[in-house]
């Protein structure tokens, strides 16, 4: 109870258009109370359901004290259960991917079905009932071939997010893509850093030389939609909703996740070193090559570019109060051949070097605001209206959840 009395008052002493309190992004306390108001609560990100794309395939995600596997039915539903075996409670999947007929746990063999259901345990005599110990459920959904999980008892409403998932990404046809490559790396500091960090671009002229080359770092490009009036972002417009592909700046009533097509620098197509394609293959029913990216963002623990040629997923796992997991997959159309239709250095380099880059600027701001120093600092208007929409949905949200009721109007 006091941590959550704590948590109110940090969120009641804050000023909005400034950076949080420390405790906010340093207390163990705070940490644990982010975990289960917003972390187990809400809509998460774990990859493609084409990484699973076959009765059997599955994965294990990890998300704070949880495991949980994400497993395809041979009714070609993704369903996802708590990753502890109602015997004795082991893991059943240890491994990050794998593929089964049946959910086998390793320790005496219990067998499930992949929708759950116990099919098998030895000797557990005439009284027991399998019936009463199926794995336990956690809320999954496929929304234009991303895969998202819930741990919440009751998942907030999906719907519309999916339909909008639908109509922006759809044309990409993530289903239809192949995970190219993968990466995981550990970022030590506050997960709200790390969503912080990728809500700017004030950083990028001075850190991201490899992805200044392609992403533009006009704050009104990818902010919050007013740059559509720029005679360069509305043409762009145009040209992509005439080419199928829907692109105009759309965020949920919420806030909590945001649509927009932007255009790249120049005659940039895709995110290489020379703004040229990464890969022969355009995905899904794209068109065009200079579509640009589509920035979709999901709080609290993704944000994805959906290019002509490419579709790169990130997702945000905590790991502690001052450690957080970063992992970017990259996908390419199902039919694209490495070696030929695209090269994977060439295709993963920028953002392998942009999120090392980010990595290393987001640890020197967590070790600053360790220091006994710090203390609030105010966001720049023109370049960081994005930090502070996310910032202020997170206090809105965590204050609605520990009271019941908003702190600002909606
Ligand atoms: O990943 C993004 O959404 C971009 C790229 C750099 C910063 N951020 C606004
Ligand atoms: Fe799983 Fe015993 S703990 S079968
Ligand atoms: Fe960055």
């Amino acid at each position: 109870m006091s941590a959550q009395s704590d948590m109110l008052s940090h969120l009641m002493s804050r000023r909005p258009g400034y950076t949080l309190p420390r405790a906010l992004y340093t207390d163990p306390e705070m940490f644990d109370v982010d975990m289960e108001r917003i972390w187990y609560r809400d809509w998460l990100l774990v990859g493609a359901g084409s990484e699973i794309p076959k009765t059997g395939n599955h994965m294990t995600v990890e998300i704070g004290a949880y495991s949980v596997i994400v497993v395809r039915g041979a009714d070609g539903v993704a369903r996802a259960f708590h990753n502890s075996c109602r015997h004795r409670g082991s893991r059943i999947c240890k491994t990050h991917k794998g593929s089964a007929p049946k959910l086998v746990c390793p320790y005496h063999q219990w067998t499930y079905d992949l929708d759950g259901k116990l099919l098998w345990a030895r000797d557990m005599g005439p009284e027991f009932d399998p019936s009463q110990h199926g794995l336990k459920t956690v809320h999954c959904r496929e929304a234009a071939g991303i895969l998202f999980i819930c741990l919440g008892a009751e998942a907030p409403a999906f719907d519309a997010m999916a339909e909008m998932a639908q109509k922006y990404a759809g044309p990409h046809k993530l289903s239809e893509c192949k995970l190219a490559h993968e990466t995981t790396i550990v970022e030590k500091a506050n997960w709200k850093l790390v969503i912080e960090n990728n809500r700017e671009c004030y950083h990028c002229s001075g850190s991201h030389p490899s992805l200044c080359v392609t992403f533009d770092d006009n704050p009104n490009i990818a902010g919050d939609g007013s740059g559509k009036d720029d005679p360069v972002i509305a043409a762009h417009l145009q040209k992509c909703e005439k080419a199928g592909l829907p692109s105009e700046f759309t965020i949920a009533p919420n806030e909590q996740w945001r649509f927009v097509r932007v255009p790249l620098v120049g005659s940039s197509v895709s995110y290489t070193l020379d703004g040229k394609q990464a890969c022969e293959k355009l995905v899904g029913d794209v068109t065009i090559r200079d579509a640009g990216t589509l920035l979709f963002f999901h709080y609290p623990n993704t944000w994805n570019h959906f290019l002509s040629d490419m579709v790169i997923l990130f997702s945000v796992k905590p790991v502690g109060p001052q450690e957080t997991q970063v992992t970017t997959k990259w996908f390419v159309h199902k039919d694209a051949v490495e070696g030929q239709d695209y090269d994977l250095e060439r295709l993963t380099t920028v953002w392998i070097h942009t999120n090392d880059e980010d990595r290393e600027i987001i640890e020197e701001n967590q070790r600053g605001i360790n220091s006994p120093a710090y203390e609030p600092g105010p966001y720049s208007a023109a370049q960081e209206s994005g930090v502070a929409q996310f910032v202020d949905w997170y206090c809105e949200t965590m204050t609605s959840r520990l009271t019941g009721r908003a702190l600002y109007a909606a």
